[in-house]
């Protein structure tokens, strides 16, 4: 029997030259070592007691032992869970309690955390120089020589997803979603064995992973794996690199050094962006720079890709172009599935192979989101125009989306309000010239002796040890009351109108 994921991403390694990974850390690591490294590690899980549909939870440095790692999942049938390398030991306890992993797998310097979070006996440690016990006990183990066996409706990984309420909701991805959807965009994206990819994404999200990675295991092609982000690193390997992707922050980014010029790119035949909206302005500023489009899409954890601009065709500026081939979009009034008139604003529902089966033990929240249609509910606002281009123009949901993460405003307004001296608070994105939005936190101080002792600088202390950094607020006004309508729900967007000159 086979298992589905991981069969097609040894088909695809088969159209390659043989490597995954060209330069820096991974210049000795081909194919046949990375698919042994990870049947090694897949070793070790089934000696920790790794079933299939046990969760495997990690919270690693991005290494090409940590994309191991995750095939090594895919190939013992575990579901693959990763985990923001700047989450907190309170944020991490929530998702080891919600998704009860068999397995930790946390840097070496983390270990007292992990002991204290699952226990020593469930703890593996890994680390971006090729060290841990996972490695150690990888390089003693034989490789595993039976792939377990999976189908396509059997989970492959859960991804977290902040929550309107302020709680984390685990998105479960199939195989078929997954490998569907990488497939898709391998060929809409007209990838192939030529190309080398510019991965400087993290790998914990779907971005970096499942776009990235997935599309690249399966063409064959080869990645320039960078630890994280850097403008000098990425001008440095551009000239190996045809094809880069991004969240819209490494485009500003770039587009601010003058080394980044019509020459350093002529050769390079693809550059993608997405996780945030690519300002109108930012993709006219790199055309007339460089000469090249920039190619916009849209997806969401729950469903991967949903839409892109076309690689050949109108790649318009503002919108996030297509419904990709197998997936159908719709913009609907709000509680209603009736779509709109082309050009009317309403919630985007999308259908199709690549959406997920649910939200991980939250039956209702998927019943809500998840119609029975088989339609999902994004939460975004958008528009389909006479020929069929999405535009995203808002959320209805109250999220932040900053430098390309997620940051729910629940989630902090529930910390800030607990914290002594506060009566309420409202937490808003306002525009950041790098990050895109930035997260702004209003609070109104009560009148005991704690409120006159509370300034911004001890919020943000108070947030610390419990909010990863990029979700604490870059800043907190003070108010003396938040502005409310007649139905008495606080009015966010005067907020953000008052505070969007804050970081311009
Ligand atoms: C870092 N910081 C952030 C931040 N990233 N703050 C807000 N938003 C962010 N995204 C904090 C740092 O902790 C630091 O805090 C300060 O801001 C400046 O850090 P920096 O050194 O400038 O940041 P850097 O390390 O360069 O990271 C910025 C970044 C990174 C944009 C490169 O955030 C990044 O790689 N983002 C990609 C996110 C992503 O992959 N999203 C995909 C989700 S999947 P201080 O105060 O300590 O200095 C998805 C689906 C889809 O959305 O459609 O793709
Ligand atoms: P996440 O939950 O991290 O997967 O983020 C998904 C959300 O990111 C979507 O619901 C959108 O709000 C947003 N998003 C992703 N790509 C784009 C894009 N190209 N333009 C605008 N918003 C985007």
């Amino acid at each position: 029997m086979s298992n589905v994921l991981f069969d097609a991403i040894v088909a695809g390694r088969e159209h390659g030259n043989g490597e995954l990974f060209i330069g820096g850390a991974g210049a000795d690591t081909d194919d046949q070592a990375f698919l042994d490294l990870s049947a090694r590690m897949a070793a070790v899980l089934l000696d920790r007691g790794v079933d299939p549909g046990d969760r495997v939870a990690v919270q690693v440095s991005k290494s090409i032992e940590a994309l191991a790692l995750y095939i090594a999942c895919i190939r013992t049938g575990a579901v693959f869970l990763p985990l923001n390398t700047a989450y907190t030991e309170s944020e991490l306890r929530y998702f080891i309690g919600d998704a009860s992993p068999r397995v930790l797998v946390l840097d070496p310097q983390k270990r007292d955390m992990g002991e204290r979070l699952i226990g020593p006996s469930q703890l593996l440690t890994l680390d971006a120089g090729r060290g841990g016990s996972l490695m150690d006990r990888a390089s003693a183990s034989e490789a595993l020589l039976d792939t377990v066996p999976r189908e396509g409706s059997d989970l492959a990984a859960i991804l977290y997803t902040s929550g309107t309420t302020g709680r984390s909701k685990g998105a479960m991805l199939t195989h078929s979603n997954l490998l569907s959807n990488a497939r898709t965009l391998v060929s809409c994206w007209q990838f192939s064995s030529s190309d080398v990819l510019l991965h400087a994404l993290p790998i914990f999200h779907t971005h970096g992973l499942f776009v990235a990675c997935n599309v690249m295991l399966l063409c064959g092609g080869r990645m320039i794996f960078q630890p994280g982000f850097s403008t000098d690193a990425v001008l440095e390997a551009l000239p190996s690199a045809t094809t880069m992707m991004g969240v819209p922050t490494f485009y500003t980014r770039l587009l601010a050094d003058k080394r980044f010029t019509r020459d350093s790119v002529s050769h390079m035949r693809l550059f993608i962006s997405g996780s945030a909206p690519l300002l109108a302005d930012t993709h006219r500023e790199f055309e007339a720079r460089t000469g090249q489009r920039i190619l916009e899409r849209y997806g969401m954890t729950e469903t991967n890709m949903n839409t892109s601009n076309p690689v050949d065709g109108d790649r318009i500026a503002g919108t996030v172009g297509l419904a990709l081939p197998g997936v159908e979009v719709r913009v609907c009034k709000p509680e209603t599935t009736t779509p709109l008139p082309a050009g009317e604003v309403g919630i985007l529902h999308v259908r199709g192979p690549n959406v997920f089966a649910g939200y991980w033990q939250m039956p209702e929240k998927t019943r809500e989101e998840l119609l029975e249609d088989g339609f999902f509910i994004t939460g975004d606002l958008a528009t389909i125009d006479e020929r069929q281009y999405v535009t995203i123009v808002g959320r209805s949901k109250d999220l932040i989306i900053s430098g390309g993460y997620n940051i729910y405003p629940k989630e902090l307004e529930l910390l800030i309000d607990e914290l002594p001296g506060v009566t309420e608070s409202a937490v808003v994105g306002v525009p950041h010239p790098d990050f895109g939005e930035a997260v702004v936190a209003v609070v109104v101080r009560d009148g005991s002796a704690a409120a006159d002792e509370l300034n911004a600088e001890n919020v943000i202390s108070a947030l610390a040890d419990r909010l990863a950094r990029f979700k604490q607020p870059k800043k907190v006004e003070f108010v003396s009351e938040l502005p409310r309508n007649t139905m008495g729900k606080v009015q966010k967007n005067l907020l953000r109108d008052t505070l969007s000159d804050s970081f311009v």
